[in-house]
């Protein structure tokens, strides 16, 4: 692909992962189809004619980090691929455990649970990290990436957690925390010591302030601190977490054989966090302001798809995931379709999945904001994924991790269709092609958390945020309104087990365990759930009806995306009614969900056999 320049168009643009992503994000953000795009004046316009008409919110320094953003990037689209590979992976409901809430907060706890999780129709576990960590971010800052964390138990432990989990018939994913260490890896302490160590290069480490940049930090105020050596070092997160320095080939040596190491041990695969960080811009040039203004950090462009990306990611998969055959998945801030397929399609040999965020929050807002989560939007996202991700890539859907605010919360403040939104978010979830994560709680109906004040909070990226914008000046009752409505301590607060020592009114809701059960199963014997083809049949206001194909059934699923009733998808006799199981011909009720299937072989489905038997 020849570089361009600005006077390339905008067609130039769109055909490039990148373009085409912050395109799509800009057209997003500005709440417009991007159709726009395709249209003969707008695709044949010069970058250099959009300078004058937005120069009052893209500075020329925007456009000049888009062409080194676009032109860091020349790898080929590969051509659409026919059919899709089969894979274990494609075809498991995953869940995730963040080990300090889950039970008990330790990994015996996690032991206990595993008939439960079986039960669920869980067939991999994608484990928060378990590592020692002084816990200044819950354990994502890694002081020792070979020992266990004292707080949840030993290494024996954890051994046979993973000997549970594969005698259950289940997969053990664990997060990979490798953008940074923290300040107390022993990595950083020995570069504190000698400035000449082969440690001290592990980092981005400068004599003073002069040299560092104008980058912020996730969790507020600059990217960069001073350190015990006088040193400045770079830290895109919390001050204890220091940015690893990835152009330094020891240190990807390092890093792929502790990933050996755990897959050795019988670990099989691992969530790769802030993977898409890794590759900084050589030099770490300052952000264009902007841009900072534009995403809300400044300096991202910089490094949230740097040059060599694909590079390390192809190097540690041949290096470590190849050989032991291993599943990973990259959690990609800021990735779009484009630089998701680039970066997840099997033929180039780096993810096998990401995580993309661009559907946890609609066009013009935030997650630190206090708003209605329409879900047009996300039918319009998955809509997009489904229809367009490639037959060489494939979809994660999830809805909720640890870092977010729950999305039946979004939806609904109020709590009061808590029950039937989640069973809603869960059909989606599990009729959809793409594999589904679960974050725990939510096959429980669980929504955000009543918090009553600021020092019920334990998140740092809230804490700062906080102290931050206090600090400035800002009235608190507005910032801890702001701060409620984002914080990740929402979906951090301990699984209500038992309900009387449930804190915050948390209740299991049982209807809705029932229905991720029930489709669980349903997914499990019926691939045409995972792989057959997806039909838009109705995706007008409010509504989202769709169809799932293969050589021996149809599924319908007939989703209302409001709180009012409407009329339901006719469908005909051909087919039998499977979720809910009684209501026949009334209206579908306010988030209400129909699922219809056809085998077009014989008229009996194993499944309502089956699910009599469970009653
Ligand atoms: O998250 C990175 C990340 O981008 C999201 O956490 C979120 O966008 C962030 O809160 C900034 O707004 C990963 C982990 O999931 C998170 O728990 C860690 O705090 C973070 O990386 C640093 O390791």
């Amino acid at each position: 692909m020849k570089k361009l320049t600005m006077d390339s168009r905008i067609r130039d643009l769109y055909a490039t992962d990148t373009g085409h992503d912050i395109l799509a994000k800009l057209c997003m953000q500005a709440g417009i189809s991007t159709k726009w795009i395709d249209n003969p004046v707008i695709r044949n316009l010069k970058l250099k004619a959009l300078q004058k008409p937005l120069h009052k919110v893209l500075d020329p320094g925007f456009f000049t980090a888009l062409l080194q953003l676009i032109n860091e990037h020349t790898e080929q689209r590969l051509p659409e691929k026919k059919d899709i590979t089969h894979t274990w992976w494609k075809e498991a409901v995953f869940y995730q455990i963040y080990p300090r809430t889950f039970n008990h907060g330790t990994i015996q706890g996690i032991s206990e649970k595993l008939d439960y999780l079986k039960s669920l129709g869980v067939d991999a576990v994608w484990l928060s990290p378990v590592y020692d960590s002084p816990m200044d971010d819950n354990g994502y800052d890694i002081r020792d990436y070979r020992k266990i964390a004292e707080q949840f138990g030993t290494m024996e432990d954890f051994d046979a957690l993973l000997n549970g989990i594969h005698a259950h018939g289940m997969k053990l994913i664990m997060d990979l925390v490798v953008n940074h260490t923290s300040d107390e890896h022993r990595f950083f302490q020995e570069a504190m010591k000698d400035k000449h160590s082969p440690y001290h290069d592990y980092y981005y480490l400068v004599p003073d302030k002069a040299h560092t940049n104008n980058w912020s930090s996730f969790f507020s105020g600059s990217a960069w601190s001073q350190y015990d050596n006088g040193e400045y070092g770079l830290h895109l997160f919390a001050r204890k977490q220091v940015d690893l320095n990835w152009d330094n080939p020891s240190l990807r040596h390092d890093v792929s054989d502790m990933v050996s190491w755990w897959l050795d041990k019988g670990v099989d695969g691992f969530r790769l966090d802030v993977i898409n960080y890794i590759s900084k811009d050589s030099g770490l040039p300052d952000g264009d302001e902007s841009i900072g203004k534009l995403i809300g950090y400044q300096g991202i462009e910089h490094y949230y798809y740097g040059p060599h990306l694909h590079e390390y990611l192809h190097e540690l998969h041949e290096s470590a995931f190849a050989r032991h055959n291993a599943f990973s998945v990259g959690e990609c801030p800021g990735a779009g379709m484009a630089m998701a397929s680039s970066l997840t399609d099997e033929r180039r040999k780096e993810l096998d999945m990401i995580f993309s965020f661009d559907h946890l929050e609609t066009p013009g807002h935030v997650r630190f904001e206090d708003y209605q989560y329409d879900l047009n939007f996300l039918r319009d996202y998955l809509i997009d994924w489904q229809m367009h991700y490639g037959s060489a890539c494939w979809m994660s859907l999830f809805y909720n991790n640890h870092d977010n605010p729950r999305m039946v919360s979004k939806i609904d403040p109020s709590g009061q269709y808590r029950r039937e939104i989640c069973c809603l978010l869960a059909l989606m979830q599990l009729s959809l092609k793409g594999t589904p994560f679960i974050y725990q709680g939510d096959e429980m109906g669980l929504g955000n958390v009543p918090f009553g004040g600021i020092d019920e909070l334990q998140d740092i990226e809230s804490l700062n945020y906080y102290r931050e914008h206090v600090g400035k000046g800002e009235k608190e009752s507005q910032v801890w309104q702001t701060v409620l409505a984002g914080t990740r301590d929402h979906a951090r607060v301990p699984l209500p087990w038992n309900e009387t020592e449930a804190q915050y009114g948390q209740k299991i809701d049982p209807m809705v365990t029932r229905v991720y059960r029930q489709w669980t199963g349903l997914r499990h014997r019926h691939k045409c759930l995972v792989y057959g083809t997806f039909e838009v049949l109705s995706k007008k206001k409010n509504r989202f009806v769709y169809r799932r194909e293969d050589e021996n059934e149809s599924w319908i699923i007939d989703c209302n995306l409001s709180v009012h009733e409407t009329e339901p998808w006719h469908v005909s006799d051909a087919y039998e009614l499977v979720y809910p199981e009684t209501v026949r011909g009334s209206a579908l009720g306010a988030y209400g969900v129909r699922a219809w299937y056809q085998n077009k072989g014989s008229a009996i489905m194993e499944n309502k056999d089956t699910e009599k038997e469970r009653k």
